[in-house]
């Protein structure tokens, strides 16, 4: 039985990664949690109820803050692969709190590098590092392996030190650290605040009636969005390789945010023009215009392929969007169609 500790494990990716590796029979999954006042294991909730589960899948109080906890925890748990997916990962937010979004994804990553680096002095372990498109920035597209990076945010700037402390490590010690350069990856999973979930949410509750308009900012930004499910098997298979390296995951196209508010708005039979508003509290200090990614390097050492496509990922969303706007109107007590 291999063990898996997974940081950010409530979150989109951490949930969808631990129910990937919960699926084989070889893994037993240690997810690292946050206290907070109220529970927020909506994402996982069900993985303790799933048959096969029980016994293999373990919760850990910890915080990417606190290096002493993480390094008791890595020396009880003794884990054979590590994934870092713990971060304060929203951009925006990024520019309100610079010093922590560098605390936590920064120097949260060398904090868990030096557990895992203590920990491989007595048996081999291997650690993953979620590193982000965001780091390109303003490179021009098309972004790959090669492209220098210029990170446009002090999330972006936290990822790119998290991501050279990755590489370091792999030079210095002669750790298996591998670092995944993903782009923008969404799903019904999605937090509400991100631009896809928050246009699949508005959409489908403005369908409802449960809301009037939808209040954004750039819609000329385009990203390189794939579906959360297929990059957390490109993060396993960086894992599984023979030798540590660096991999960008992405499907090699490129939507306008006001592509994706067209096709989903178009999917309820409405048009987005006679609901969205602009407001400037959604603009960054500095934007990155357009994300396009080549991940040929995964197509052909990973044979890694994106399952999902664009319009799929939208219909996918837009369904589970629509089905909760449909519960909470009948919670509210209106007639359902
Ligand atoms: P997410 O949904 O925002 O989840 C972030 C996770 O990190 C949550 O479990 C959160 O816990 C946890 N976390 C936040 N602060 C922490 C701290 N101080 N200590 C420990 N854990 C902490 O993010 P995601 O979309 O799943 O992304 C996963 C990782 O990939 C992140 O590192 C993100 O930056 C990176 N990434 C994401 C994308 C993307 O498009 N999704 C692309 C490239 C890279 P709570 O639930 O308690 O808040
Ligand atoms: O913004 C524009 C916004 O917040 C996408 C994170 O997972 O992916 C994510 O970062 C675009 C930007 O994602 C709104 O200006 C317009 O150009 O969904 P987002 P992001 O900033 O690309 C990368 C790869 C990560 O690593 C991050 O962790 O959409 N936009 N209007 C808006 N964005 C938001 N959030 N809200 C709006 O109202």
């Amino acid at each position: 039985m291999k063990k898996a500790l997974l940081t950010g494990i409530t979150g989109q990716d951490g949930s969808y990664l631990a129910e990937f590796l919960l699926a084989r029979p070889d893994y037993e999954v240690h997810g690292l949690v946050r206290r907070s006042s109220s529970l927020n294991r909506q994402r996982i909730d069900h993985l303790f109820h799933t048959d096969g589960n029980a016994g293999r899948f373990h919760l850990h109080y910890a915080d990417l803050a606190d290096a002493a906890n993480m390094s008791a925890l890595m020396e009880s748990i003794r884990p054979d692969e590590v994934y870092n997916l713990g971060a304060q990962s929203h951009v925006r937010v990024s520019f309100d709190q610079p010093l922590y979004t560098a605390d936590v994804v920064g120097l949260g990553t060398l904090r868990l590098l030096e557990a895992v680096r203590v920990l491989n002095r007595s048996k081999p372990v291997k650690f993953y590092q979620a590193s982000s498109s965001e780091m390109y920035g303003s490179a021009p597209p098309p972004q790959g392996p090669g492209t220098p990076f210029h990170p446009r945010s002090p999330y972006a700037c936290a990822k790119l030190y998290g991501h050279w402390q990755t590489i370091n490590y792999r030079e210095s010690y002669n750790l298996f650290a591998c670092s995944g350069v993903l782009f923008n990856h969404e799903s019904p999973r999605r937090g509400e605040s991100f631009v896809t979930r928050k246009i699949t949410l508005g959409a489908t509750r403005i369908k409802e009636g449960l809301q009037r308009k939808l209040v954004m900012g750039n819609l000329d930004a385009k990203r390189d969005w794939g579906f959360a499910g297929d990059y957390v098997r490109a993060m396993w298979l960086m894992m599984q390789q023979d030798k540590p390296d660096d991999y960008v995951v992405a499907t090699g196209e490129t939507h306008s945010v006001r592509e994706f508010l067209e096709m989903t708005f178009g999917m309820l039979d409405l048009d987005y023009n006679d609901f969205v508003e602009f407001d400037p509290r959604y603009m960054r200090p500095a934007e990155v215009d357009v994300l396009l990614g080549d991940a040929s390097k995964a197509r052909e050492e990973l044979a890694w392929e994106p399952e999902i496509d664009f319009p799929t990922l939208v219909k996918m969303m837009v369904e589970h969007d629509l089905e909760l706007a449909r519960r909470e109107k009948y919670a509210l007590g209106y007639q359902t169609a």
